[in-house]
């Protein structure tokens, strides 16, 4: 039997709990295009991408999916998908062009897009910052100003105004690793810095916008889920006797996991990622109170989960992948890691250059519910979760994307080995819906199971997305052994 079979038997199946939410995810800049019409402004990612050599191909984002025009049929295919949920983000620089003030237009678009998917029987999960700040914000100093974190607040607000009635579920900020250390200190993302104070300004300043956004929101409508992403890892030593190696492991576990995990569940950083990073420029930007805001009680939290990390104090024989492919020197994210190695461990990897190792899901969930959610009463959620390849069109028109659809069974396996060990997982959401504009990699890179033809704009829903929708529509995941 193979998952596109009509039925799976009763005894085949692994089922998901009542109420888990089987959805997928998108994001702003990724797919509306429309980057010059109703009234928007440029982002970041607008800026970044004219910088020569910063996105492969000098793609950018104009017209992405024209997901801004297509939004209706897109709508429609995600219902033909029979997703339970749609996690989608909004522009500021659409939503507040330049940061200013609010633009009808714009945040009509988001209006129509939730009335689409309600009227779908479709959950709007909507998040607030995917990594695309108005430029116009950046050139007053970006996320490495304090006062940026105020805007965002007021952004927040701005939205809730429009949608408050409509859509349930707010999530802050989307992995504020990638929007603070890959984008201030590595400079592979936008605006491109690469500096150590401001990747960290960045982070605390991220976080405080976060707090600040849900004590807004929450002083609005106490009834509102809110929430924030964060992509996290597993960071283990290559070998586990080894002082160096555990200590590699410690620092980018500190700098990756736990630098946001520790101020939003635990109201402080650790003291060893103190040791390791607050005479860097951490310390100058905390404030009093700061923390206090940052750990603002939530509803919800998100892990994002694509690989786990193996580190070294040793360097590798082979220099590990998975790094941008920008033609701009950029340098390491982490604040302080030098003489950290990454290491490969030998797994099959996809086209990112990513290790798939589905069972790291599962100890990720299971760590995350022990030490933080779990405690504090949050819910846990798999927001993002997914694995570029090069699709080819078969001569009848299918996608026969034999890899992507055993990478989704298999984490979707590793979920409801979490929930069957004991970790509440409420929900997962495939990234991506759409092949879309992979941030540096431009369009290199796919990740949908619905693939996009850019030329036409055509979409054609993958194996995998045919593999998903049979679940979504049985809520059960065929066991492993019946695949
Ligand atoms: O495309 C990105 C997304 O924007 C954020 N999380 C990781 C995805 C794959 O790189």
């Amino acid at each position: 039997m193979t998952i596109l079979d009509p039925e799976p038997t009763a005894t085949a199946v692994r089922r998901f709990p009542d109420g888990f939410l089987l959805g997928a995810a998108a994001a702003a800049y990724q797919i509306e295009g429309a980057a010059h019409e109703g009234g928007r402004t440029d982002s970041i990612w607008d800026a970044f991408s004219r910088v020569p050599g910063a996105v492969i191909n000098a793609d950018n984002g104009d017209v992405a999916c024209d997901h801004y025009h297509r939004y209706r049929d897109d709508v429609a295919l995600m219902k033909e998908l029979g997703l339970n949920a749609y996690r989608f983000s909004t522009s500021w620089a659409r939503v507040r062009p330049d940061g200013g003030p609010v633009n009808p237009e714009g945040v009509d678009f988001y209006s129509r897009l939730v009335d689409e998917l309600l009227g779908a029987g479709i959950v709007p999960w909507l998040t607030l910052y995917h990594w695309d700040l108005p430029q116009a914000l950046e050139e007053r100093g970006g996320w490495a100003n304090r006062d940026t974190a105020y805007r965002f607040r007021d952004y927040a607000l701005s939205l809730h105004d429009a949608l408050g009635d409509r859509v349930d579920i707010w999530t802050t900020l989307n992995e504020p690793w990638c929007s603070s250390f890959l984008s201030y200190t590595g400079g592979a993302h936008a605006p491109g810095r690469q500096d150590v104070a401001a990747g960290l300004a960045a982070a605390h300043h991220l976080m405080l916008g976060h707090g600040l956004a849900v004590q807004a929101l929450r002083e609005r409508d106490p009834s509102l889920e809110l929430g924030i992403t964060l992509n996290l890892t597993n960071a283990k030593p290559v070998d586990p006797t080894s002082p160096g190696d555990l200590d590699a492991a410690r620092r980018i576990d500190g700098q990756f996991n736990r630098v946001f995990l520790d101020p939003i569940f635990r109201g402080h950083y650790a003291g060893d990622l103190l040791a390791d990073v607050g005479h860097l420029g951490l310390r100058d930007v905390i404030r009093p109170g700061d923390l206090e805001i940052i750990s603002t009680p939530i509803d919800a939290l998100g892990v994002n989960y694509y690989h786990g990390e193996f580190v070294s104090s040793l360097p590798p024989e082979e220099r590990h992948g998975g790094e941008a492919p920008t033609e701009r020197p950029t340098r390491s994210p982490f604040p302080a890691a030098e003489g950290v190695h990454f290491h490969a461990r030998g797994l099959p990897q996809t086209v990112m250059g990513w290790e798939v190792e589905p069972d790291g899901l599962r100890e990720l969930l299971g760590r995350v519910h022990r030490e933080y959610t779990g405690p504090a009463g949050v819910r846990l959620l798999v927001t993002e979760n997914g694995a570029a390849y090069d699709d080819e069109v078969s001569p009848d028109g299918a996608i026969h994307d034999v890899e992507r659809t055993e990478f989704l069974l298999s984490h979707l396996g590793a979920i409801l080995d979490a929930i069957d060990e004991g970790t509440p997982v409420h929900g997962y959401f495939y990234w991506s819906i759409l092949d879309n504009f992979e941030w540096a990699w431009g369009y290199d890179k796919r990740f949908g199971i619905v693939r996009v033809d850019y030329d036409t704009q055509e979409r054609t829903i993958k194996d995998s997305g045919l593999a998903y929708q049979r679940v979504i529509r049985h809520r059960a995941l065929p066991a492993a052994s019946a695949r």
